[in-house]
């Protein structure tokens, strides 16, 4: 990132955009090894979280599921959306690619089409590598996102006035599940992105499972992760536990269950 600590409050989200699970989510792609989820308790888990979003004062748009695609819970991966435009990407993973017509679909709802940009092949980008703070992308390079696809979006970011940078993510999903931005500099890390400089000019929160999201001032965090728990309550942000075994059996994090703006 650029020299400046980035001193960054978000700005405070009005809308979210979730689809609910489809059957087949139980086929879902996984390295997590803890077994298939249960269909009937991912459902529950998943409109526990939309309460949970509402009760951070968001608007929220629930789209139907989507039989084609066992991930297509998880739109926080074929689409980025900020406050005057959205993208749709290029999934890295072959099943997902299908997922972006049904976001695009979702998104002219909101976004006037000159305002819906494309990542394209032989770029690929998913949103989970995406961490945005303030006006400045910090783009994950790991096996769903190449670097022309991260190239793609720096271009495209640039447009509206925004920033990129690229940072190699090695043994996880995505960027995002090793690191978290708060607001107001606090940056929840895993140990891989601790030392980073990229990162150095952050208040770090360092944490085993950085698995949490912030909205509107309050910290949602998955349940059964009492250290990262703790240390966000620690900095007086309000916290409330999610229930998300069924979505961690399938490598989720709190942030890719819905996209917010
Ligand atoms: C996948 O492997 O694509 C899904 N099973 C999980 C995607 C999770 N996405 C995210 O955390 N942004």
């Amino acid at each position: 990132m650029q020299s400046d600590p980035v001193r960054q409050s978000n700005t405070s989200f009005s809308q979210a955009l979730t689809r609910r699970p489809c059957r087949n989510l139980v086929d879902g792609i996984t390295k997590a090894n803890l077994g298939k989820p249960n269909y009937q308790k991912a459902l529950e888990q998943h409109q526990t979280y939309i309460e949970a979003l509402k009760s951070c004062g968001l608007t929220v748009t629930v789209l139907d599921p989507d039989e084609q695609f066992p991930d297509s819970v998880f739109v926080e991966d074929p689409a980025l959306v900020f406050p005057e435009f959205a993208v749709i990407t290029n999934p890295g993973a072959k099943s997902r690619q299908g997922e972006t017509a049904g976001m695009h679909d979702a998104l002219t709802r909101f976004f006037p089409n000159e305002a819906i940009e494309r990542i394209s092949a032989p770029g690929t980008l998913e949103g989970g590598d995406v961490m945005t703070v303030g006006r400045h992308c910090f783009i994950g390079l790991s096996g769903r996102t190449n670097r022309e696809g991260a190239y793609q979006l720096i271009q495209t970011v640039q447009k509206y006035g925004m920033s990129g940078s690229v940072i190699q993510v090695k043994d996880i999903l995505h960027l995002k599940t090793g690191l978290t931005y708060l607001d107001n500099n606090h940056l929840v890390v895993t140990g891989p992105f601790a030392g980073h400089p990229e990162f150095e000019s952050f208040d770090k929160i360092e944490v085993e499972k950085a698995n949490c999201l912030w909205i509107n001032g309050r910290v949602l965090v998955i349940e059964g992760i009492p250290e990262t728990k703790e240390k966000i309550e620690a900095l007086g942000y309000p916290v409330t536990e999610v229930p998300f075994s069924e979505y961690l059996k399938l490598d989720g994090g709190l942030g890719c269950l819905s996209l917010r703006w």
